[in-house]
């Protein structure tokens, strides 16, 4: 049989969607910087933000497994612990560099809260309080300010990950899984409504998602489909994607807006959806623009679904399919 789509050809639907760039070209920018002007660097962005990151979102990680390595380095002098930081940023191959590459997302970001809290608090040496930035430095600490709140924590988030030593590396330490959390109970859960689309699996999708059942919300692809996060490859298999929603999608609040239906291509049916998602760390106060981008098999069933990080608010608005 033949399909109109192939997980390649179902990338580039709704070509016109403009994303936020500003997040890969500012990353590469930050890879080029060295060591203590990228943590120099993250620790004024996160700073000048002046967004609190909402404490409870660290009940979403296994933050035991982090605990130790932090209270080591709470216990070692000022130029250990900078140098335990340069380390990380420089991917060096230590062995808090290889444990810190084994944590999930959820954990990285709440050991780097906790060393900041630390850091203004004097008990981990802080970044030098009259640190100039290199030129290039500023230039991308410029980007940053210029970027929305949304783009700014997915940068944030993104230099974060990618620190620590090559989790693929041999003899890497084996990847620690957070809890495995329970859905919200039917009773509670929240109904979204999208103006221009009653399609059942897109709002099964997003209630799921926002019930954390990753389960159900797995359930929805084919069992070849893919999950494409903003500026990564796609998942494929439903397996991957269950692996990836239980590591990454935990409190994700979303709140879709609109969106739009295409006419089915041999019963493959394209449709786009915009709105905002909250992620559990920064909670209401940050509104991140994004469209999910879908292609749903002839039986209903996700074959492909885009998340876009969007470049403006204005492309909230834009539902055309070419
Ligand atoms: O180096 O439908 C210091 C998917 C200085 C799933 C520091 C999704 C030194 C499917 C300040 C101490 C997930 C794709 C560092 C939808 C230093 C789906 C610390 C989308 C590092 C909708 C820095 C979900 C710190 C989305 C503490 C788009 C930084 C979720 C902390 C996006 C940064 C969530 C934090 C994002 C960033 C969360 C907490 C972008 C959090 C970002």
């Amino acid at each position: 049989m033949t399909t109109p789509y192939t997980i390649e050809s179902a990338q580039s639907i709704f070509p016109s969607t403009q994303i936020a760039n500003v997040v890969p070209d500012t990353i590469a920018a930050f890879d080029q910087l060295n060591a203590e002007d990228q943590l120099a660097l993250i620790w004024f962005a996160y700073t000048e933000m002046g967004k609190t990151i909402t404490v409870a979102a660290l009940g979403a990680a296994n933050m035991i497994l982090a605990q130790g390595i932090l209270e080591l380095i709470k216990q070692m002098p000022p130029e250990a612990q900078t140098q335990v930081m340069y380390d990380l940023a420089n991917r060096a191959d230590t062995p808090i560099c290889r444990s810190y590459a084994s944590f999930t997302m959820n954990i990285k970001l709440g050991f780097w809260y906790q060393l900041g809290e630390w850091m203004e608090q004097g008990i981990v040496a802080p970044i030098p309080p009259g640190y100039l930035l290199s030129d290039k430095a500023q230039e991308v600490l410029k980007s940053i300010q210029a970027a929305d709140a949304g783009q700014q924590i997915t940068i944030l988030r993104n230099t974060v990950i990618s620190m620590g030593f090559d989790p693929n590396a041999p003899g890497s330490y084996k990847k620690v899984e957070d809890p495995i959390v329970a859905p919200t109970e039917i009773a509670s859960r929240t109904q979204v409504k999208i103006e221009g689309v009653t399609n059942s699996t897109v709002l099964d999708y997003i209630n799921n998602m926002n019930a954390n059942d990753f389960e159900a919300a797995s359930n929805l692809f084919t069992a070849e489909g893919a999950l494409q996060p903003p500026f990564q490859r796609p998942i494929i298999g439903k397996q991957a994607i269950l692996a990836y929603m239980r590591e990454e999608c935990r409190d994700l609040k979303m709140i879709p807006e609109r969106g739009v239906v295409e006419t089915p291509e041999e019963g493959y049916t394209p449709i786009k959806v915009t709105g905002t998602v909250q992620s559990p760390w920064f909670g209401a106060s940050v509104g991140m623009n994004i469209a999910w981008r879908f292609v749903l098999d002839p039986q209903g069933k996700i074959f492909f679904v885009a998340i876009d990080l969007l470049a403006s608010p204005k492309e909230l608005l834009n539902l055309v399919r070419k």
